[in-house]
């Protein structure tokens, strides 16, 4: 039983499906290279920081390019991604999100937002739920990314809280890995088979309650 104070969410796997933006923008960019990059690949990239998605992309399609031209394909990968994301809707939330954030949010418990992405601001806007955060951690404040555990543990001092009365949310490895890593509780979202590390697995925010919660 743990005294739950805090609730630390990634954002691109757990709270939105921003993944196929993601591997959208990607594949046209590996077109453009001149090879294809499938559905499969793409799995390597969940969590990952945009450079070090680019890193795996141009090893698949073994390609060599300068510091330079690295910086200029990310550019023109997040250009698209970008573009994709402008149209998101509150209705892309996904389920039990909102109704979780919530009954947290009713019993006092903090929330903040710990993802990667430089994009993250965008994307609550977008999907009207900055209101329903304490805080908002993502690739713009941080300089290590997931598995080292510097994310979740901004979110946790900005909070105010101390890791062992924080869980985490994570669909990533690497971010079970970071929770792990920082000392806080986790549940993964997503396959057992991928996430077995966790302190719980689930299919998807709408499966859990408080209580299972503070059970952790
Ligand atoms: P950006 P998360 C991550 O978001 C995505 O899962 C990952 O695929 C992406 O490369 C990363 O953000 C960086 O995104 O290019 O927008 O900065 O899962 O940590 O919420
Ligand atoms: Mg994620």
């Amino acid at each position: 039983m743990m005294d739950l104070k805090g609730c630390i969410f990634d954002l691109d796997g757990v709270i939105v499906d921003t993944a196929k933006y993601h591997y959208m923008a990607w594949r046209r960019l590996a077109k453009e290279l001149g090879f294809v990059f499938t559905l499969e690949d793409n799995e390597a990239l969940k969590g990952v920081s945009r450079m070090a998605s680019l890193e795996i992309l141009l090893s698949k399609g073994n390609i060599h390019a300068t510091r330079q031209e690295k910086e200029e394909l990310a550019a023109r990968k997040n250009g698209w991604y970008v573009e994709f994301i402008s149209g998101m809707k509150p209705d892309e939330i996904l389920p039990g999100s909102v109704k979780l954030l919530r009954s947290l949010r009713k019993e006092g418990i903090l929330t903040a937002i710990g993802s990667a992405s430089k994009n993250a601001g965008t994307i609550i806007d977008k999907i009207n739920l900055r209101d329903m955060f304490d805080v908002i951690i993502d690739g713009n404040k941080i300089s290590k990314a997931k598995p080292d555990p510097e994310i979740f543990l901004r979110a946790v001092q900005e909070m105010k809280l101390s890791p062992p009365h924080c869980i985490v949310f994570e669909d990533a490895q690497a971010g079970i890995e970071a929770a792990i890593a920082g000392g806080m509780k986790c549940v993964g979202v997503g396959s057992p088979e991928l996430l077995g590390r966790a302190d719980l697995v689930i299919p998807g925010l709408n499966k859990i309650t408080l209580e299972q919660l503070r059970a952790l």
